[in-house]
């Protein structure tokens, strides 16, 4: 028996970059038995699975999901589960099914099973080259030209359909890229961004796949985290936006962040050879208006170029020298 007030959570995508830590942090706020990890895939013994509860979903598979859902009690879904830009890109189909069709398992399945709350990313990349790309504001144009921005875009707007209809609790933000020191990311176009820490660390040069003068909207993880839980402890009726609230906390170009990274770690060599990836970046904004996260829930980001680049060296240092 949960006791009276304890939230009941499911995961998806409990493995992935931000799933991983947010799991951990949930469990940390609610007891290890009141959070269920899932993913898609299995986890070695050992790992996340011995932390507590994990369950095996693909939710594009909407019986398992709603079974998961019911037999476990879960009133809170946090759904990561998805699949980022540049791999999107080269399978779009699947993209969409696993971005669309599995948001939408998640909402309806919500809705049948009075879930009380879900929480949803969107990203900048909902954004694209027809919305102002400098200090993107909350409300603008949105025409993005990735199979992950066009998944975006219908997301919120599914999501939106589903608090106006059915008055469901769905929340969001349009995070930016997320640098972090623990699961690695998984197939975005930012991800250059933490290979080049983790080259750092290994005392190796690095290639980044965009250009140096590339500028993007980031996050670091511990920011990242601390975004979705405050918001869905935000007072409802304070809310406007619901989901999809615009989010940053710094932007730089990459040749900034390898300077950042050389003022710890003189050494460190990166050169730059643009790929496929490059076209995407540039669709995306470079720097993000949002006052309504401030304005509408407090948000407020602790982790600007020099912290992040200070903790993330300590972190991987850390984890270099115990591995
Ligand atoms: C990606 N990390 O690169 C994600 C994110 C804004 C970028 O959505 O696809």
């Amino acid at each position: 028996m949960v006791a009276a007030g304890v939230r009941r959570v499911l995961v998806t995508g409990a493995l992935g970059q931000i799933g991983t830590e947010l799991t951990r942090e949930l469990r940390r706020r609610l007891g290890e038995r009141n959070v269920v990890a899932s993913s898609r895939r299995t986890v070695p013994a050992g790992s996340e699975r011995e932390a507590g509860p994990f369950v095996v979903l693909d939710v594009t598979e909407r019986e398992v999901l709603e079974q998961t859902v019911r037999e476990n009690r879960i009133d809170t879904i946090y759904h990561l589960a998805a699949i980022l830009s540049a791999v999107a890109e080269g399978d779009p189909e699947r993209a969409w099914h696993v971005n669309v069709d599995g948001l939408g398992n998640v909402l309806e399945t919500a809705r049948r099973c009075g879930v009380e709350q879900v929480f949803w990313p969107s990203s900048i990349a909902a954004f694209g080259p027809g919305s102002p790309l400098e200090h993107t504001p909350q409300d603008t144009v949105m025409r993005p030209s990735t199979i992950y921005g066009v998944s975006k875009v219908t997301g919120e707007l599914l999501c939106d359909y589903y608090h106006r209809r059915y008055g469901l609790d769905v929340r969001g933000v349009r995070y930016p890229g997320v640098i972090s020191s623990g699961a690695p990311p998984g197939g975005g176009t930012t991800d250059y961004a933490v290979e080049m820490f983790q080259a750092a660390v290994a005392g190796r040069p690095y290639t980044s796949f965009v250009s140096a003068a590339t500028v993007l909207p980031m996050i670091y993880m511990p920011d990242c985290i601390k975004a979705a839980l405050d918001l869905m402890e935000a007072d409802l009726a304070q809310l406007t936006h619901h989901n999809a609230f615009n989010l940053a906390a710094m932007s730089f170009s990459a040749a900034e962040l390898a300077a950042a990274i050389r003022a710890h770690a003189p050494d460190f060599h990166c050169d730059y050879d643009p790929d496929y990836r490059q076209a995407i970046a540039d669709s995306w904004p470079r720097s993000i208006d949002d006052a309504a996260a401030r304005r509408e829930w407090g948000w407020s980001p602790a982790y600007d170029l020099p912290a992040m680049t200070r903790d993330m060296l300590a972190r991987l240092g850390a984890a270099r020298r115990t591995s």
